[in-house]
């Protein structure tokens, strides 16, 4: 039996995880997609296609009711899909080449391979007619060998991450096929209005499609529209948790363990080059050598959760963050009372929760971020309308948060600038710029999100001509 709607990501919401008597089982990770999702595959009877994780095959299976099916990969298509072209070349190149992509031509031939097999088995799951939603920058080529496969499909595209300027796409040598692969959606979806701006204009000179507005005509009849949809979280699920008496405690506890200082500064990112720590640590650095701020008034907690380890760019940029954070600590702090508290390591949500609720200023200062969630959980955990943000403008979530102290990441005293009027701000300031971003949060969280998509996804008002299964 078949789905009425089949979601398609690289990754599986669930993670599998062994228990203390050694039996291994499935677990949802954490993360909003996936509750965001749920409803929407649960009201559509859903399926879901991804890679479990590891190398081991597994069958369909089911997990709180949700429907799974799990892809295996090889090791040498981690390798190359995974590791190779979705993380060394398109990572980087979609954000703003903050690192250099490197172009393998096996990498290549590998992706299109497990895009096809992704495809393949969408085909087979897919009901007649139904409605297929393919996530993110692994999988670019799933839309348009999936419609070849099944005409009848209402196919949908959402790119989590930055979609970059003609400038830098063009470097890729297989753009035209990326553009292509995308082009057999009916909707392709992105964070934010300038990267469907991008898209509809490298559409238009590189295929040499019509285009207008938001609308691409193809040769055959069909309409493709490229819009913005910005992602969100969770948001009374983050305040209530946020609220919640073993939250509250727990904060208290962790500004205890801290000394009581001051102010505490909070960074909490995926350990990647896009994020922009290494800067935002080097200025809280500089601040505290220059006097301005010190370790017994502040502390910079940085939370730096383990990713992709296995490629030697994020390898690299460890060891600089942790020699930096060494060096900070030698040169500036003093016995139980380092500068910045450094945790290599990721925590349950209401951990998370609990740092979100303990500090005063949060830094989120990356090169290039498709949105950034960790800013809008901030915003959402602080419950008493109070404390600051300190936001990239390079961050996706720079658009919705005008309230936060919008900073150029690499403008070093720019930034030095903006901790320290954080740091310094009355309470009233504070409170007004922390209202105006929670009603912005409360307003537009992620099931507004899931139910904006699948709406415009589902309206075949602007659309292609119908098509029927062959
Ligand atoms: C990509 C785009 C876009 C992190 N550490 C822990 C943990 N997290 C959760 C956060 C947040 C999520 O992971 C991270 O999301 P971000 O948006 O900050 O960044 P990316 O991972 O780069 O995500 C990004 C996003 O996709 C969605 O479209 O916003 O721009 O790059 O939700 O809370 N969660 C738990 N423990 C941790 O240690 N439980």
């Amino acid at each position: 039996m078949g789905h009425d709607l089949v979601i398609v990501a690289n990754r599986l919401p669930v993670d599998r995880v062994t228990d203390r008597n050694g039996k291994a089982h499935w677990r949802r990770s954490p993360g909003g997609l996936v509750s965001a999702i749920e409803p929407v595959m649960r009201a559509h009877d859903g399926v879901w296609i991804g890679w479990p994780g590891g190398t081991k095959a597994f069958k369909p299976f089911k997990v709180d009711g949700l429907d799974l099916v799990p892809l295996a990969m090889s090791a040498e298509e981690i390798e190359e899909h995974y590791e190779g072209f979705s993380n060394g070349t398109l990572w980087p190149l979609y954000h703003d080449v903050v690192a250099k992509p490197e172009f393998h031509r096996e990498w290549w031939d590998t992706y299109v391979k497990v895009n096809r097999r992704f495809a393949e088995r969408t085909a087979e799951l897919a009901n007649d007619g139904a409605t297929v939603w393919v996530h993110d920058y692994q999988l670019q080529l799933v839309p348009q060998m999936l419609r070849e496969l099944r005409p009848d499909l209402r196919i949908g595209f959402y790119l989590h991450i930055p979609f970059p300027p003609a400038e830098l796409f063009q470097q890729l040598p297989w753009r035209r096929q990326i553009l292509e692969g995308l082009l057999g959606a009916d909707l392709v979806g992105f964070q934010l209005p300038g990267a469907a701006q991008n898209f509809i204009r490298l559409v238009r000179q590189r295929v040499g499609h019509k285009t207008h507005r938001d609308l691409v005509y193809l040769p055959d009849g069909r309409t493709v529209r490229a819009a913005a949809f910005p992602i969100s979280i969770d948001a009374a699920g983050f305040e209530e948790l946020a609220r919640s008496e073993a939250v509250a405690e727990r904060a208290e506890a962790i500004r205890d363990a801290l000394g009581n200082p001051r102010k505490i500064f909070l960074g909490i990112d995926r350990l990647d080059y896009t994020k922009g720590i290494h800067a935002r640590l080097r200025a809280f650095g500089e601040l505290i050598r220059d006097g301005a701020l010190t370790v017994d008034d502040a502390v910079f907690v940085q939370v730096a959760v383990p990713s992709r380890e296995r490629v030697e760019h994020y390898r690299n940029l460890r060891d600089d963050i942790e020699l930096l954070v060494g060096r900070i600590n030698g040169d500036l702090g003093r016995i139980g009372r380092p500068a910045v508290s450094y945790l290599h390591t990721s925590y349950p949500r209401e951990e998370m929760a609990a740092l979100y609720r303990a500090a005063d200023i949060m830094v989120v200062t990356p090169y290039r971020d498709g949105m950034n969630l960790v800013a809008k959980e901030y915003v959402a955990c602080r419950v008493d309308d109070d404390g600051a943000l300190v936001l990239s403008e390079f961050a996706g979530a720079a658009d919705e948060l005008r309230q936060a102290w919008l900073v150029n990441p690499y403008d070093m005293n720019g930034m030095k600038a903006a901790l320290l009027e954080a740091y310094e701000a009355e309470p009233k300031e504070l409170t007004r710029r922390m209202k105006a971003m929670r009603r912005q949060i409360a307003q537009h969280d992620v099931k507004a999100w899931a139910d904006s998509f699948m709406t415009e996804l589902e309206d075949d008002s602007h659309s292609h001509t119908k098509s029927v299964r062959p």
